[in-house]
């Protein structure tokens, strides 16, 4: 191959490398179903919590934080003042949803804990027989990270229902932000997708700059 072919190789792959990105970032996004998916603006409400053993003293408080977000100025807070043993749950709820089979959506939020800790988003029937409609184990850090799972209707539901369950004995604080429930494939949020990018890039970079180093 000569040399200004090889150039003319490289710079078609730029162009399409250039291409395909505009496409990912031109897709179209859907409408954000979740209300007060930011806490800008308003309290905690129509989000609520659930703490399965509230008897026994288990104790948390679900809250605005002025102090900390990803995205705007405030975050969602669960203050976990007593954790519940035998891993019993608390969670917190946003419903009802009206969605229909065939439907695929992707259901994604920020998260960040004062200690690290499980936890699982999950998309199901607020009702018997609770059908799952999509589902992911995560593990929130102590820095915000962006986790999210897909959701496939497989029936008609008007009684559909998001939360993050928390299961485990662990105190402390847990905040959420930028929850997002929209019809289509995951895609960065437009703001705190560049960021993303740029961690993912600077962090490929050190891997790089760590292998050739050895
Ligand atoms: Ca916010």
């Amino acid at each position: 191959m000569t040399l200004r072919r090889i150039h003319y190789a490289f710079w078609l792959m730029a162009l399409l490398g250039v291409v395909g990105m505009t496409q990912v970032f031109a897709a179209k996004k859907g409408d954000n179903l979740v209300q007060n998916n930011d806490f800008e603006d308003r309290g905690v409400l129509p989000w609520t919590l659930w703490v399965e053993d509230a008897g026994a003293g288990v104790a948390a408080n679900l809250l605005v934080d002025k102090k900390e977000q990803i995205k705007g100025s405030q975050s969602l807070l669960i203050e976990i003042k007593k954790g519940g043993k035998n891993n019993k749950r608390i969670e917190l709820h946003q419903r009802h949803f009206v969605l229909k089979k065939g439907q695929k959506l992707t259901y994604a939020m920020w998260a960040k804990a004062e200690d690290v800790r499980p936890a699982k988003m999950i998309a199901n029937h607020r009702q018997a027989p609770w059908t799952s409609y999509g589902s992911k184990n995560i593990t929130i850090q102590k820095e915000w990270e962006e986790f999210w799972t897909t959701v496939e209707m497989t029936a008609d539901d008007n009684l559909v229902g998001i939360y993050v369950e928390l299961r485990d004995s662990i105190k402390g604080d847990v905040w959420f932000d930028n929850f997002r429930l929209y019809e289509g494939d995951y895609e960065p949020d437009e703001e705190l997708g560049k960021k993303n990018l740029a961690v993912d890039a600077q962090g490929k970079l050190a891997t790089a700059w760590g292998q050739l180093k050895k």
